[in-house]
C-alpha cells in the first residue's frame, strides 16, 4: 500500500546531489507538515482495527526513509569533502614561484663606503635639508650676486628657496651651530640644472669639512690621499692641480692615477695618466667671517665629491644616466 510511496522517496533520495537538496526531501517527507508525518496524523480517522496494521506500516516506512536519508548524507559529505580537498591541492611538481631579492642601489652602495672612510678617520656624518635658501647656499659661501650658479638657468628656485646645489650649506649649518675642532662629511642630494651622459639634475654628493687651528694644505693632501688607495686601491695616486672656488683659497682639482694604464696614458683618461675626481680647497677666510669664526685663529680644508662619478670612475660605468633608468639588466650587476 506504501510501496509507491516508498520507491518515489528512495528515488529522490539516491538522486539528491548535494547535502540542502537532501534536507529539503527530508522536510518534504517528515517534516512538520511533510508527506509521512500527515499521513501518521491521519491514522485516527481510519477504522480502529486497521490502525495497528497502518501504523506499523507507516513506522517501518519512516525507519526506511531515515537510513536512506542518513546514508546519502554521508556520502554526500565525504564527496564535498574531497571536492574541498582538490580545491587545497597542491601540485609539487610545479616549478617554484622564484621570490627576488633586492638590494642596495649602487650609488647608496659606494655611498657607504664613502662615509666609512671618512668615519675611520675621525670625521662624522651630519646631513641637512634639501631646501635651502640662498643665504646658507651662496652668500655664506663667498658666492657673490654675479656668480653664474646663482643664475636662474642653473640652480632650481622656489618662491623665496631654492634646491641646494651642493651639500656645502651643511657646513654652514654645523659651523654655526659648533665650535672648531670640526671634522664632518655631509652626504646628500642636491640639484642643478644639468642633464647629459655625465650630469644629472639630481645627483648626489659628499662634501668634507676639517677646521681647527693650524689646518694645511698638507692635512688635505693626505687626508684626500688615504681616501682614494682606499677607495680604488693602494697603488693609485692623487695629484692637485690650482683650480677657483668661491668658498676656498686655495683651490684645488684633484686627480687620481687612471686604473686601466696606472698614469702611462691610455684611451680611457684621454693620454693624460690622470682622471679628475673632486674639488678641495683651503676655507676662503670670509666663510670664517660669515660663520663668526676668526680666520686668524683657525684655518681648513674642505672638499666636495660627486658620488655617481666615484661610482662610475670605480665600475668603469659610461653614462650617468644609467642609475636613474631603474633597468635592472644594469642594477642586477651590483
Ligand atoms: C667643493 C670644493 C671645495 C666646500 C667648502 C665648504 C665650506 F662650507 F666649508 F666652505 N664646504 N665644501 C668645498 C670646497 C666643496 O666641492 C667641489
Amino acid at each position: 500500500m506504501f510501496e509507491e510511496l516508498k520507491e518515489k522517496a528512495l528515488r529522490e533520495i539516491s538522486e539528491a546531489q548535494d547535502i540542502a537538496q537532501l534536507e529539503r526531501i527530508r522536510v518534504n517527507y517528515l517534516g512538520r507538515k511533510g508527506i509521512l508525518t500527515e499521513q501518521m496524523r491521519s491514522i485516527g480517522k481510519l477504522p480502529p482495527q486497521e490502525r495497528p496494521r497502518v501504523g506499523q506500516l507507516l513506522n517501518e516506512l519512516k525507519q526506511i526513509v531515515e537510513q536512506a536519508l542518513e546514508e546519502r548524507k554521508k556520502l554526500l559529505e565525504i564527496e564535498e569533502e574531497k571536492k574541498n580537498l582538490q580545491k587545497l591541492w597542491v601540485d609539487v611538481t610545479l616549478p617554484g614561484a622564484i621570490k627576488k631579492i633586492g638590494h642596495l642601489h649602487p650609488i647608496s652602495r659606494v655611498l657607504e663606503e664613502i662615509e666609512t672612510i671618512f668615519v675611520s678617520m675621525g670625521f662624522k656624518v651630519v646631513e641637512g635639508p634639501e631646501i635651502e635658501d640662498a643665504w646658507h647656499n651662496f652668500d655664506a659661501l663667498n658666492t657673490p650676486e654675479w656668480h653664474p650658479a646663482r643664475d636662474m638657468h642653473d640652480s632650481f628656485y622656489l618662491v623665496d628657496k631654492l634646491l641646494r646645489t651642493h651639500t656645502s650649506p651643511v657646513q654652514i649649518r654645523t659651523m654655526l651651530s659648533e665650535k672648531p675642532p670640526i671634522a664632518i662629511v655631509s652626504p646628500g642630494r642636491v640639484y642643478r640644472r644639468d642633464y647629459d651622459a655625465t650630469h644629472l639634475p639630481m645627483f648626489t654628493q659628499v662634501e668634507g669639512l676639517y677646521v681647527d687651528e693650524n689646518v694645511s694644505v698638507a692635512h688635505l693632501k693626505y687626508t684626500l690621499e688615504v681616501f682614494v688607495k682606499r677607495m680604488f686601491g693602494p697603488e693609485r695616486r692623487i695629484r692637485l692641480k690650482p683650480s677657483y672656488f668661491p668658498f676656498t683659497e686655495p683651490s684645488f682639482e684633484v686627480d687620481v692615477s687612471c686604473g686601466i694604464c696606472n698614469g702611462e696614458g691610455c684611451p680611457s683618461c684621454k693620454y693624460t695618466g690622470w682622471l679628475e675626481i673632486l674639488g678641495a680647497g683651503m676655507v676662503h677666510p670670509n666663510v670664517f667671517r660669515n660663520v663668526g669664526y676668526d680666520p686668524e685663529k683657525y684655518t681648513g680644508f674642505a672638499f666636495g665629491m660627486g658620488v655617481e662619478r666615484i661610482a662610475m670612475l670605480k665600475y668603469r660605468i659610461k653614462d650617468i644616466r644609467d642609475f636613474v633608468r631603474n633597468d635592472e639588466r644594469f642594477l642586477e650587476c651590483f
